[in-house]
């Protein structure tokens, strides 16, 4: 008998950023160029969906204001939906962000505050658009200073079956909702190492679950590697999270990662 959960349906999600800080100087319609360069290179690696984020979520970011992530992200999304018909996620916390990005023809909320923050979960259910919720403790901005649990994979399964009820209550259906850990967001080592262990039991919450650890400070920390040297690592968690659940893998390096996903689905598809 196989220990093993590999989901039928898994896919890659591709990250974008468009904070000035991801591109090298450039200035507004440098960055654009860029982040449209990278999408169309994500595409053709093989991306399932777009991940589009105008607001740096990295521990101790600053803040942006709606107009700034608007226009980051907006005319990103517009001009993606000219050349591909990829499923595009936005990965925003702010009402207006996710209703002009929704127009511009995303297909996915990405709120790494599981739509707690004031608006978010009437704009989200009113958009009738899929939703990604995620467990974080603390703020981006002080999140990873003292992150402290009991049990860590009791209390992240109890807050995000407590949203996902949330999300249902605002009318919200079940088939919109989709679960993510937070890996990094206010947790140590030890707790990402747990929660990734664990990932099966939130397939329990009855949603699929999204993880997200490309090339976050776990990896960096374990191989004691910078950023730009976190590819094994990244793709060594996306297909040890592939096996124990995930759904959706959230990363940088799409054509790598569609490679070691395919040998993942390929033990899947064996019957035992
Ligand atoms: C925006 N963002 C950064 N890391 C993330 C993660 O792990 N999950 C989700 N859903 N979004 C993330």
């Amino acid at each position: 008998m196989s220990r093993l959960t590999i989901s039928p349906d898994l896919r890659v999600m591709g990250v974008v950023n468009t904070t000035p800080d991801s591109f090298s100087d450039g200035g507004q319609f440098e960055c654009f160029e860029s982040a449209l360069d990278h999408s169309k290179r994500l595409i053709e690696a093989g991306a399932d969906i777009l991940d589009i984020g105008g607001e740096s979520t990295r521990p101790g970011a600053r803040p942006v204001e709606e107009a700034e992530e608007r226009e980051r992200t907006i005319p990103l999304i517009q001009a993606i939906r000219e050349i591909s018909n990829i499923p595009i996620s936005i990965d925003t916390n702010k009402p207006g962000v996710m209703r002009a990005a929704v127009d511009a023809g995303a297909n996915l909320i990405n709120s790494i505050w599981a739509l707690r923050l004031p608006g978010s979960l009437e704009a989200a259910a009113e958009l009738g658009v899929p939703v990604c919720l995620m467990h974080m403790q603390g703020t981006p901005e002080t999140m990873q200073q003292n992150p402290v649990y009991d049990d860590v994979v009791a209390e992240v399964k109890d807050f995000l079956a407590s949203r996902i009820d949330a999300a249902l209550d605002a009318g919200i259906p079940q088939e919109h909702i989709i679960a993510d850990p937070g890996f990094g967001f206010g947790k140590t080592i030890e707790h990402n190492l747990t929660l990734l262990r664990s990932l099966g039991e939130l397939r329990q919450l009855g949603v699929p679950i999204l993880a997200g650890m490309s090339r976050k400070g776990m990896i960096g920390t374990i191989l004691n590697k910078p950023v730009e040297q976190r590819l094994y690592g990244s793709l060594s968690v996306a297909v040890m999270a592939a096996m124990l659940g995930a759904d959706i893998l959230r990363v940088h390096d799409v054509a790598e990662t569609v490679d070691a996903l395919a040998m993942v689905k390929a033990l899947g598809r064996v019957s035992s």
